[in-house]
């Protein structure tokens, strides 16, 4: 009776510990912290960069898919510096890096002991993901991994690529589940990344369930590791078909969005891998995308492309260092805020922190900038950061301020609203376009 009833005692624990492992989530703290942080660099690496074609996309298509799976033979960055990198990264004022560790070429960037077609195994050799880790550390910026859950590459997935010349390919995906769980194993335990950037969600073979069964593989080996919600089926929904912690808009600036954490991830040129003499964007369109994405309580994970020698382009590198010194003067307004309350528009974009509003203005227009009212506050001080006092006028629904001839900042100034109140209690105001 006594052993009978013991039996059933344990395996109700375990049948409560299996549930409470199966709902393990990310710990609101964790994702705060990470939507503190507001801007990081995005990193697209890989031997195609030998061709100057986009990773992953251009295999079996501008390169046969015999002489890209065969680039790594070639692969030697030897400009390639890890210190630099996150140096840039952090003159830019980024405070995350993420690396494609590895993509869905399946090409590994670090000496995985669960796939020969690793960096090892090029003229290279070196530990790209570990050497970003180390450096990461040593200066600061949080580190983090984009890994594919699509491989092309891998005999066991069951699609060899979107232009697929090889029907009927049945795969194994248990096999492909088990090497990426001992992948993921090895990468968390050894580089210690803060966030898992998953990417390729979209193909039949992979389910929301596989991705709830990594999800959970992932909290077993460390809890407060973050995802993105691409382990589902979805980017631009949490819940649902979606797997993981943060929304993944791309290419696009989200929507405000209060209650959900959210990274836009978009590319500073055209293609996220190296491309020769691809277009970049202006300074404006940088600070500009920067400033919208946080004035709609989002991150900006911006993309680099680095050459296939390792260098990261000139002209890259400069745009980088220009954001940073934006953000040596303006970063109060984008570090640790919320969006709103006014919801971004062409005109101008608003972030909030403690009892003050954060105005950021993109164009002066016509010189007056008239701006809804906010009901039940006071305005007790009003001026450009860092600069002069601001006349704010109010009639019943609406504040105008006269704009100087010349706005402090030709990319983005900043005007500060000091209130009576704390700023995060005051409700989201739509703004008419
Ligand atoms: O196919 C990838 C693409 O190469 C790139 O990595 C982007 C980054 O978010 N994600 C996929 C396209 O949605």
């Amino acid at each position: 009776m006594k052993k009978s009833l013991g039996l059933v005692i344990f395996l109700a624990l375990s049948i409560c510990a299996a549930i409470a492992q199966q709902n393990i989530k990310t710990p609101k703290a964790v994702l705060d912290q990470f939507m503190d942080k507001r801007f990081g660099m995005f990193i697209h690496f890989g031997p195609v960069t030998q061709r100057g074609t986009e990773i992953g996309w251009s295999r079996n298509k501008e390169v046969a898919q015999a002489d890209y799976d065969n680039l790594y033979h070639e692969f030697n960055p030897t400009l390639f510096n890890a210190d630099e990198w996150v140096k840039t990264a952090k003159d830019a004022g980024m405070k995350y890096l993420v690396i494609t560790a590895k993509h869905h070429d399946g090409f590994c960037l670090w000496p995985t002991a669960y796939s020969d077609y690793n960096i090892s195994k090029s003229p290279f050799k070196r530990d790209i993901v570990g050497e970003l880790a180390t450096a990461c550390k040593k200066q600061g910026v949080t580190f983090c991994i984009y890994l594919t859950v699509l491989d092309w590459h891998d005999p066991d997935y069951p699609i060899h690529n979107p232009y697929d010349s090889t029907k009927n390919v049945k795969g194994d995906m248990p096999a492909f589940k088990t090497r990426m769980k001992n992948e993921l194993k090895e990468v968390i335990t050894k580089y210690k990344p803060f966030m898992l950037w998953f990417d390729g969600y979209w193909e039949k073979p992979w389910t929301k369930e596989d991705g709830q069964e990594i999800y959970q593989y992932i909290k077993s080996v460390d809890p407060d590791v973050i995802t993105n919600n691409r382990l589902g089926k979805i980017s631009d929904k949490l819940g649902g078909d979606a797997v993981g912690d943060f929304l993944t808009p791309e290419q696009t600036i989200g929507k405000l969005n209060m209650n959900e954490p959210w990274e836009s991830c978009i590319t500073i040129c055209n293609q996220w891998a190296w491309k020769p003499n691809d277009q970049m964007k202006s300074l404006k369109e940088c600070i500009r995308t920067l400033v919208t994405t946080a004035s709609g309580n989002g991150n900006l994970l911006f993309n680099i492309g680095p050459a296939m020698d390792g260098h990261m382009e000139a002209r890259q590198v400069v745009r980088m260092k220009e954001m940073g010194a934006w953000l040596k003067q303006y970063g109060e307004s984008i570090y640790s805020t919320k969006g709103g309350p006014y919801v971004p528009n062409e005109v101008y974009g608003a972030t909030r922190k403690g009892n003050k509003v954060y105005l950021h203005i993109f164009t002066r227009k016509d010189g007056i900038l008239t701006i809804p009212a906010l009901k039940n506050v006071k305005i007790v001080k009003a001026y450009f950061m860092n600069g002069n006092a601001v006349i704010v006028k109010q009639d019943n629904n609406s504040y105008t301020i006269d704009l100087p001839q010349v706005l402090p900042d030709e990319n983005c100034s900043v005007i500060v609203l000091e209130l009576d109140k704390n700023a995060i209690e005051i409700p989201v105001v739509p703004v008419k376009a």
